[in-house]
């Protein structure tokens, strides 16, 4: 679906599937685990899902002979140490723009983990005081501004590459990659559980999951705590890339499964039972999940795993994402493991 693409190499190749049997086990054995490693799948300063996007949005920064990737986050954001690497590896500046979503204080929650990463790269990195919001905001529209002032060539990437006109295309790519490691299993899986904020990962493997009508077994797991502005916009990302890539399938909103009770208390800030996922993963698999994302996929996996929302015997496909580096910046939280 996506030979017509240009794709820039970003990562290693296909992402491991792993078993999850000690968690499968734990969980009564009802449902078979996996989980799809895309935090496994560069050298890029630890990788993630946002080079699987970026693969497929650089080729356009180039051609556009930019000189300058601009983007933004939270203080924490995986994405921005994403864009911060590639630009570093494909030999142009950044800028970021990292908003204050998440409110919280651990000490040194803004010189570890991404930032810290993102820093040593050499991006620019500017601090704005704004709150979580995965819309197109001033700020970054000021950035923008700003390198055009200073005689700079800039390349707009939105927060999480998803509001781009090639952002769904690379996990449209993970669910061709998944069908042919199917083949080499000798199985199917039942279900996809992936976390979703700004859209494009989740929009992405509908577009992929529908040519074999499997898109509606893509779960979701908002972790944005804004569910109907980022469902809203999965279905948009969805629907562009679907005629992107040619589909022929028309994809509507009921296409769209997103669960909503998983994010609280907010973007960010774990709940004790998202903490108590995090521990169990990390126990029973050695598989580290962060706070604001794949610990909150993880909580809702096993949540419903034990509601019996998984027909007996399925196997279902976590997606892995990775940003495991934010776990930096909540040394308190687990101060006690
Ligand atoms: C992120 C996003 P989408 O934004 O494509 O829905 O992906 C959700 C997601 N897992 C899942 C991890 C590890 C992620 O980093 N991160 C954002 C960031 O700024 O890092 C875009 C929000």
């Amino acid at each position: 679906m996506l030979e017509k693409f240009e794709r820039y190499p970003l990562t290693f190749g296909p992402t491991p599937i792993e078993k999850l049997d000690r968690l499968s086990a734990y969980l009564g054995r009802k449902v078979e685990i996996y989980a799809k490693r895309e935090g496994c799948n560069s050298g890029l300063a630890f990788g993630g899902n946002k080079l699987r996007k970026l693969e497929y949005i650089i080729p356009d920064a180039i051609a556009s002979d930019a000189d300058t990737l601009v983007s933004i986050g939270g203080v924490q954001s995986n994405h921005t140490r994403m864009v911060a690497a590639v630009a570093a590896k494909v030999g142009m500046k950044c800028l970021l723009v990292q908003e204050s979503w998440v409110p919280h204080e651990d000490a040194v929650y803004d010189r570890v983990g991404n930032i810290l990463l993102s820093r040593i790269m050499g991006a620019e990195v500017r601090l704005v005081n704004e709150g979580f919001d995965i819309s197109i905001r001033r700020s970054w529209e000021k950035a923008l501004y700003e390198v055009k002032a200073r005689g700079g060539r800039p390349y707009a990437i939105p927060a999480g590459a998803s509001v781009h006109p090639y952002g769904g295309l690379g996990y449209v790519g993970f669910a061709e990659e998944v069908r042919a490691q199917e083949r080499q299993l000798g199985f199917a899986f039942d279900f996809i559980v992936v976390c979703t904020v700004t859209g494009s990962t989740h929009a992405g493997m509908l577009v992929g999951f529908a040519i074999d009508g499997r898109h509606r077994k893509v779960i979701g797991i908002d972790a944005s705590a804004t569910p109907s502005q980022t469902k809203a916009q999965v279905l948009d990302i969805a629907q562009h890339t679907a005629e992107l890539v040619d589909l022929g399938v028309e994809l509507v909103e009921d296409d769209v499964v997103l669960l909503e009770k998983y994010a609280y208390p907010c973007y960010g800030i774990p709940s004790p039972q998202t903490k108590d996922a995090i521990r169990l993963c990390a126990r029973l698999e050695g598989m580290i999940t962060d706070p604001v994302y794949e610990g909150k996929s993880m909580q809702g996996m096993i949540d419903l795993v034990q509601k019996g929302f998984f027909p007996e015997g399925s196997r279902v496909l976590f997606a892995h994402l990775g940003g495991a580096p934010a776990i930096n910046g909540y040394g308190y939280t687990f101060r006690n493991g």
